[in-house]
């Protein structure tokens, strides 16, 4: 088989970069090693920056998004037992976030890729990937028993951080920037009314706690826990007690409980690889960086990696021109550290890191006491959370 591009991944980076793709005209094929009701089944993240949501606007992919996603113009910050409001279209001049989950991002996506008779190969096996560093890149894999090949004239390594595309680069060519962080994410998905009808951000004495949602009646809570944990360890009950200990008295008391209908834990890191392009192998989203998910950046920021991938790639094959393929990395590490800036900043503001003594808590409640009286304050956390203009990776500043 041959194609001009092969895109290794059909998480939301591969599926948003097919779509743009195709619109352009330019014929590209998806090898994703599970299958789509496994992607699908991934719960993940459940905030989109304007910027990612007029990326999809422009995939052809928003229609239910805007019909179904809530716009939120603020957050709480929950702090000494009580909430503050932090509002993001106030402090932006109107910007505000949209709440709408991944899997039905990942939803939409599939659907019009169905829609348009892509070819997208699930349950490959054993995908590899050759030639990257030559004018003849390709992609092998396994499939009902026989191996197949696809020739191309880019690959697109969208497979994620466990992929096997950043995997496949030789140590001599990328710098790879990583902090684990000393805890984990146990998040519950429940079919009962959001506690609030924005977000609280928890910073407890007790650990970081996040009230989020789907809809309004679907919600999404995540508890901080030592990363010794197992979802066994951890009864809806339990999830619920804990929750409400971090929680103030009026939404400890609002909280509606239910049953789970999924319980994960994520572990929490910071991670950026340099560069993310080599030859004909361009990375994008999960596959070259990982945000902890404090600042709701991993799937905006790989919205705008595939953007800026789609218009390098279309203006090669159009205009034979490979300025933007040539720039790509640089300009999507520029927005990238921020973004990584902002989620470490964010996190370690509102966790409790184990052995840092009682003192870390005090610190931290001074801080956040400052960033709620202080215009100047609030609006550091509203510019970072809504996200940077489209442009700013082309900025020269
Ligand atoms: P993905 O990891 O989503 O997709 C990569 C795809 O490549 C997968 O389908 C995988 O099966 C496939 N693949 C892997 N190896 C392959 C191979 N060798 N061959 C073929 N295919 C291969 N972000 C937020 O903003 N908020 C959150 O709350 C949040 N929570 C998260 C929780 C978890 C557990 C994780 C892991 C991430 C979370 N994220 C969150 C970040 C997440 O949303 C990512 O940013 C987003 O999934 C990025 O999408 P992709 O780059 O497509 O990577
Ligand atoms: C979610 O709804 O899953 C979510 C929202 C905001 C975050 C992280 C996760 O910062």
């Amino acid at each position: 088989m041959r194609t001009q591009v092969v895109i290794v991944g059909a998480g939301p980076s591969g599926l948003l970069l097919g779509q743009l793709l195709h619109k352009a005209g330019i014929d590209n094929v998806i090898v994703e090693r599970q299958s789509a009701d496994y992607v699908l089944g991934r719960i993940r993240a459940g905030v989109l920056e304007q910027v990612a949501v007029d990326v999809l606007d422009e995939a052809g992919v928003g229609q239910r998004m805007h019909a179904e996603g809530l716009p939120h113009e603020g957050f709480d910050l929950l702090f000494k037992g009580a909430r503050h409001r932090i509002d993001l279209a106030g402090l932006t001049g109107g910007r505000k976030a949209l709440v709408y989950g991944q899997t039905e991002v990942t939803r939409d996506l599939m659907a019009a890729r169905a829609a348009s008779g892509q070819t997208t190969v699930y349950e490959a096996a054993h995908v590899a990937i050759h030639g990257f560093d030559g004018a003849h890149p390709h992609v092998t894999y396994e499939k009902n028993g026989q191996t197949l090949r696809i020739d191309a004239d880019f690959i697109a390594g969208c497979d994620g951080f466990h992929g096997v595309c950043r995997a496949s680069v030789p140590g001599s060519a990328i710098t790879e920037y990583e902090k684990v962080y000393p805890f984990g994410w146990l998040g519950l998905l429940s079919d009962t009314p959001p506690v609030h009808e924005e977000l609280i951000y928890v910073n407890s004495p007790r650990g970081f706690a996040l009230c989020s949602m789907r809809s309004r009646t679907r919600s999404r809570y995540y508890l901080q826990v030592p990363l010794s944990d197992t979802v066994d360890s951890w009864s809806d009950q339990a999830f619920w007690d804990e929750l409400r200990r971090r929680l103030d008295p009026a939404a400890a008391e609002t909280l509606v409980t239910g049953p789970s209908i999924e319980k994960s834990i994520a572990p929490l890191r910071s991670f950026v690889s340099e560069p993310m392009r080599f030859g004909r192998l361009l990375l994008a989203g999960d596959a070259a960086h990982i945000v902890p998910p404090t600042g709701a950046k991993g799937l905006n920021l790989a919205a705008t990696d595939v953007k800026y991938l789609a218009d390098a790639l279309i203006e090669h094959f159009r205009e034979r021109s490979d300025t933007g393929i040539d720039g790509y990395s640089e300009r999507c590490l520029k927005r990238i550290w921020r973004a990584e800036r902002f989620s470490w900043w964010f996190t370690s503001l509102m966790h409790r890191f184990p052995g840092e003594g009682e003192i870390a808590q005090k610190f931290q409640e001074a801080e956040l006491d400052y960033l709620i009286h202080s215009e100047a304050g609030a609006r550091t956390i509203a510019e970072n959370y809504v996200g940077l203009p489209l442009d700013f990776g082309l900025r020269r500043a």
